[in-house]
């Protein structure tokens, strides 16, 4: 078998973002484009010779050939095995939950998670490391500094190898391992959660509607759901992946999963409703007539894990992003383990699951998970619900209600402007930036400003320092809007405004959310001109 050095020339715009290198399907398919980068993954690490690398992506378009470069780049780049998911499929959480019981050197996971996939729609490539997370940024810098010098890259000649087939082959000195997706992790849920109790609950008549959205998690929930926990066949719906999503956005929010939203909402719904997104990390769970927000999902879930048995010892400490509300805060402080606040993007929890600092972490971007993968993942969230449930025999939104009377409710909503024109958004942010010595103390109506910075954080584990990650402006009675733009959108620039208020008051806790929040929300627009930076008077996504 022979290698290949080819030469190539350096794209300049393969910077990863929040979560990997995320652009459109024709950008990928520029020459080269794809090899230049996962050649410069490899020319960034080190130590590699011989060792594993778990490669999978959500079944999205350019999916399987993209599998087939990678393949071909790591037989010549010396990696000694490399283990696929068949058909190219691993969630994202699957793949991380593989490369920690492989004890592999790495995984590559093929995705743009909840954004649109097709021929026109959008694609990622992103580097997990060894403990099964996403690069931390160390590695993703080195990345794109050598994207910008790369001169050439490796690959041998050799026919496609066949995904679709189970079993291992050869690649030159690398095996290729073609395994089962779903295997592993379901042994994994299996541990952490109580499946006796939940498939009595089944048993016993509770309904669900989980909806795949033709994305990566229908062969996992049709194999746990229906086929480990005896939920109704049926219960999982759009459980085909596609490589075009059906032609819908796989994103599981309020806007994109609507039609789930109205049946919970609805005379027959069943008793949860829940969704992933397009490479399994997100999550939506929904109680009959009971939306949970990712926010207060995590600091629920945090509340309440010792139900299920892989979290029956309790829990170490709590992380969420900046922009999370702190409810989770709350659940923490009354327990008394640490919580801590880190800038969004899962990588930054890694440090902190590996030193055993915290066990339970989250979003608002709806990704909920634990120390027993190194991501988000959306369909342990769900079990996790189911566990709850099952363990409380209460119903979501009795849990719920339950939640906020003992710790108050933390009201929250977030306002996108997407894709909007990219100097416009940086213009408000820089302007914004500038004007947060002045605002200080500054009153606007009844709301007056007691703190405005721009979050900045230190890695407590590996001493890092990350600024620039987000504006906050904290009110004098603690409620909150937060700036910052997205990491992952792949056209324009997407401002992101998150606005919290906290509410002790349990006769006050059944406001409708935009209505409790409506002050803040003219206030989030009007203080920093988001009209006139974007042209956009109003949202076009509220979650
Ligand atoms: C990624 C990251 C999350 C982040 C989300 C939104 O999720 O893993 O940590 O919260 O993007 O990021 P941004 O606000 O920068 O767009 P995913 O599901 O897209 O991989």
């Amino acid at each position: 078998m022979s290698v290949k050095t080819v030469a190539t020339k350096p794209y300049l715009d393969q910077a990863p973002g929040t979560s990997g290198l995320r652009k459109k399907v024709p950008h990928f398919q520029q020459p080269n484009y794809v090899e230049n980068f996962v050649q410069s993954i490899f020319d960034s690490l080190e130590g590699f010779a011989g060792k594993t690398l778990v490669v999978g992506g959500d079944g999205r378009y350019f999916n399987r050939e993209t599998i087939q470069t990678v393949v071909k780049m790591a037989a010549a780049n010396g990696f000694g095995r490399l283990v696929v998911g068949k058909g190219g499929i691993l969630s994202t959480p699957a793949a991380s939950a593989l490369i920690r019981s492989l004890g592999a050197f790495g995984g590559l996971i093929l995705s743009a998670s909840h954004n649109p996939g097709g021929p026109d729609g959008d694609f990622g490539i992103k580097y997990n490391i060894g403990n099964g997370g996403p690069a931390p940024e160390k590695i993703t810098n080195a990345i794109f500094a050598r994207t910008r010098t790369i001169d050439a890259y490796r690959i041998v000649e050799a026919p496609d190898v066949d995904l679709d087939k189970l079993g291992q082959t050869r690649l030159g000195a690398m095996t290729v391992e073609i395994v089962d997706p779903v295997a592993d992790y379901r042994k994994l849920m299996e541990r952490l959660f109580d499946f006796a109790a939940i498939r009595a609950m089944f048993a016993n008549g509770f309904t669900m509607r989980f909806d795949a959205m033709s994305a990566v998690t229908g062969p996992y929930a049709k194999a746990i759901l229906e086929g480990a926990l005896g939920a109704a066949p049926g219960t999982v719906i759009n459980g085909e992946p596609l490589p075009d999503f059906g032609g819908h956005h796989p994103d599981p929010n309020l806007v994109h999963a609507k039609h789930l939203y109205d049946l919970a909402m609805s005379a027959d719904a069943p008793d949860i409703c829940a969704a992933s997104d397009g490479d399994g990390d997100r999550n939506l769970v929904i109680g009959r007539g009971m939306f949970v927000t990712p926010s207060d999902s995590l600091a629920m879930i945090a509340a309440n894990a010792h139900l299920a048995p892989g979290y029956a010892k309790g829990i170490s400490g709590v992380a969420r992003s900046m922009p999370t509300s702190a409810a989770a805060d709350r659940v923490a402080a009354k327990m008394g383990v640490s919580a801590y606040e880190t800038p969004t993007g899962w990588k930054f929890f890694g440090n902190l699951l590996d030193a055993d600092l915290v066990t339970i972490c989250g979003e608002e971007s709806a990704g909920t998970g634990s120390n027993h993968v190194r991501e988000k993942d959306g369909l342990w969230a769900v079990l996790m619900w189911l566990n709850i449930v099952a363990a409380r025999k209460q119903s979501v939104a009795d849990i719920v209600r339950a939640h906020w009377a003992s710790y108050g409710r933390n009201y929250y909503s977030r306002h996108d402007y997407e894709e909007v024109d990219a100097a416009g958004a940086n213009a408000l942010m820089g302007s914004l930036r500038e004007r947060l010595p002045t605002l200080k103390g500054r009153r606007f109506g009844a709301l007056t400003v007691a703190e405005a910075d721009d979050f900045a954080y230190h890695d407590p584990v590996d001493g890092s320092d990350s600024a620039r990650q987000g504006v906050r402006l904290i009110f004098a009675d603690g409620a909150r809007i937060v700036y910052r733009l997205s990491g992952t959108g792949t056209a324009g620039a997407t401002l992101r405004v998150y606005i919290e208020r906290y509410e002790p008051d349990a006769s006050k806790q059944e406001i409708e959310t935009q209505t409790a929040l409506a002050d803040l929300v003219a206030l989030s627009r009007s203080i920093v001109g988001i009209e006139q930076h974007t042209g956009r008077a109003e949202p076009s996504v509220i979650t």
